[in-house]
């Protein structure tokens, strides 16, 4: 009797502590006015996990831009600064596409990169560096565009706790393999961002629009350290199945980073699919893995967060009638009002 009532207590503080130390660690400022990156300092990978400057597991949540440049007057302070403050948002990913009008013909698109890295230093959150492969498909194709870039960003931002480096997307097309384009491109763009910034994540593109992460693991990088992999979900699209992949990669001893999920189908429209949304969440929690949500745009799309044509200039301070379904319930997720087993 006593003995059943001493463990049922035990049960429950650890329980209750648990889930106050989440909340606690999802939080973009805690209760002493510190950031995020205040608190965690210069992330690093112990096992397979990510974890803190002190080496305790933390899973880091928040936004992605659109498209840079479709989507770029919403990658400023203003729209930033109220992902912190309004959404809880820890980090904010900066989509630099390649192709569809993007870096490859447009160069100057790099200054919404330097003004969202500025921002996210500024506020004290994490800020994801995205070479966004998409229709390009094998990341071997800009591989001395990408080289050219991540030194330019590691040199002048790599002594930042704040920068984490994605540099490849979503490689895609049944000729893109890992063994012969991911991870030699990967290797030669880690090289060149080591050689200014010996420590900050980099984020590793997998096959099949990141979503082959169990090949991936067959093959790891092994030379260098604090090396992530990317996984992608739509969540109207993808579940237990890819679910089962991540699973087989973790066991291998891969560390997983959700750089872009959706709510909806992964056209990135097709309706909000709350259940297997939270089917996700508590999987990524459970697993410790980061994650960014696609994405801020007014396009009228379902995985956009603000609704058609709202906050036409990029103004941020939204209210709730300026945002679509899919922002409303992410809001909500980020703000710890919804529950996460
Ligand atoms: C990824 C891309 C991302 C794309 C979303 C949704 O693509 F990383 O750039 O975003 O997932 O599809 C969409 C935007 C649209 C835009 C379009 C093209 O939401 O507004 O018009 O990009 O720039 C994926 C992900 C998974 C799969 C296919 C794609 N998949 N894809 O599993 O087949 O083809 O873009």
């Amino acid at each position: 009797m006593k003995k059943s009532f001493v463990f049922v207590l035990a049960a429950f503080l650890v329980f209750t502590s648990c889930t106050a130390k989440n909340k606690d660690t999802h939080l973009a400022v805690d209760k002493n006015g510190k950031t995020v990156v205040e608190r965690y300092g210069n992330l690093q990978i112990l096992k397979n996990t990510l974890c803190d400057q002190n080496g305790n597991p933390v899973q880091l949540r928040g936004m992605s831009s659109h498209g840079l440049q479709w989507y770029g007057k919403y990658a400023n302070n203003n729209v930033i600064r109220w992902l912190r403050e309004d959404w809880n948002c820890q980090i904010f990913r900066t989509a630099l596409y390649l192709g569809e009008g993007g870096f490859i013909n447009n160069g100057s698109l790099k200054f919404l990169v330097f003004e969202s890295i500025e921002s996210c230093i500024k506020n004290g959150m994490y800020v994801l560096v995205d070479w966004h492969v998409l229709s390009d498909k094998d990341p071997m194709l800009y591989k001395n565009r990408a080289v050219e870039f991540f030194s330019e960003i590691a040199e002048k931002y790599g002594s930042y706790p704040n920068i984490i480096y994605e540099i490849c997307n979503e490689p895609n097309g049944r000729n893109v393999t890992w063994d012969n384009n991911i991870k030699p491109y990967a290797e030669e763009v880690i090289a060149t961002i080591r050689k200014y910034d010996p420590d900050n994540i980099i984020i590793v593109g997998t096959p099949n629009w990141s979503q082959d992460v169990d090949v991936a693991a067959k093959n790891p990088i092994t030379e260098q350290k604090n090396i992530m992999y990317t996984l992608h979900f739509y969540a109207g699209s993808h579940g237990d199945k890819l679910r089962r992949k991540a699973s087989k990669a973790l066991k291998a001893g891969i560390p997983l980073f959700v750089t872009e999920w959706g709510t909806t189908k992964d056209s990135g429209d097709g309706g909000v699919f709350e259940k297997e949304t939270l089917e996700w969440m508590e999987f990524l929690q459970k697993n410790n893995i980061s994650w960014v949500n696609w994405s801020i745009n007014n396009k009228g799309e379902d995985s956009g967060i603000l609704k058609y044509n709202a906050d036409k200039s990029g103004d941020g301070n939204w209210n709730e009638d300026d945002l679509s379904p899919s922002g409303i319930f992410v809001r909500k997720i980020l703000r710890n009002e919804i529950d996460i087993k």
